[in-house]
């Protein structure tokens, strides 16, 4: 089996000390980072999401799965884009309120920390206020929201409708993504940009940035 497969067969069992480690010796093997995050780690952990979804394993096995991406994307992090001396631009990011899945998030962030942009990391189950609050105070240029759950997509709306309140939606722009989110919906709740993957959520805060 080669070592991108063994990555993504790991990453399914959870087996974070491992996936760290054949992470480590795949760069060692000079392969590119995006590729070992794309056909390793992701793919690993698309196997998992459709065992969980078809019942064929659950929520501990996930959360193990979840823990071992995160020690390989850890090792990835520094190599997966190079920042520019001068930021692109501000961004702040979090998982919206009730949703606590984080992996997708954190990925974006790294890809737009790569890309230059200065990113401030609210973390998962952000509420609207923490959102608003931190953009204004730290003078950012776009808040980026981030939802897994059917349920949580509501909260994005929330955030949108908060920064028009406070007159703040012409200086800060909003991007959302994550699974369930369309582009569709997107543009229903009003918001300035709609990112299908971690790459092109650099590419949507480009132009926002613009
Ligand atoms: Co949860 N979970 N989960 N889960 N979980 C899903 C999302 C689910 C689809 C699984 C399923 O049923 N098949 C389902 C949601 C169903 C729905 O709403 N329609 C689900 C459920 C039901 C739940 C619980 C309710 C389960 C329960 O308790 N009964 C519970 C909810 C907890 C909560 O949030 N309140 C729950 C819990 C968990 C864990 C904690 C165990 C764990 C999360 C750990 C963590 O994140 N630290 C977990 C996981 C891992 C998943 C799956 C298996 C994988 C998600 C993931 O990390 N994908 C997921 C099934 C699936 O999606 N296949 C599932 C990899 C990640 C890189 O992709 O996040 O999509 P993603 O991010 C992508 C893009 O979407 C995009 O770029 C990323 C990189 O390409 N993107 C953006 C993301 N954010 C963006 C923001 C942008 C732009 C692009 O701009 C700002």
């Amino acid at each position: 089996m080669e070592i991108l497969e063994q990555i993504a067969a790991l990453l399914e069992r959870g087996e974070d000390q491992e996936v760290r480690s054949l992470t480590r010796s795949a760069m060692d093997q000079s392969l590119p980072a995006p590729k070992i995050l794309e056909e390793g780690l992701l793919a690993g952990m698309q196997v998992g999401g459709d065992r969980f979804r078809a019942h064929d394993i659950f929520l501990p096995e996930v959360l193990l799965a979840a823990h071992a991406m995160t020690a390989g994307v850890e090792i990835l992090k520094p190599h997966l884009g190079k920042t520019d001396l001068h930021s692109r631009g501000k961004v702040v990011i979090g998982t919206v309120q009730g949703d606590l899945h984080d992996i997708g998030k954190n990925l974006v962030g790294i890809m737009l920390s790569g890309a230059g942009f200065e990113v401030i990391d609210l973390g998962k189950n952000v509420s609207p206020e923490k959102f608003v609050d931190t953009a204004r105070e730290s003078d950012a240029d776009v808040i980026g929201m981030s939802a897994l759950l059917t349920t949580t997509m509501p909260a994005m709306r929330q955030v949108i409708s908060l920064l028009k309140e406070r007159g703040l939606n012409s200086s800060v722009r909003t991007m959302v993504g994550g699974a369930p989110v369309t582009r569709e919906y997107a543009s229903e709740i009003g918001a300035d940009g709609y990112g299908f993957d971690a790459a092109n959520a650099v590419e949507c805060a480009r132009e926002l940035v613009g």
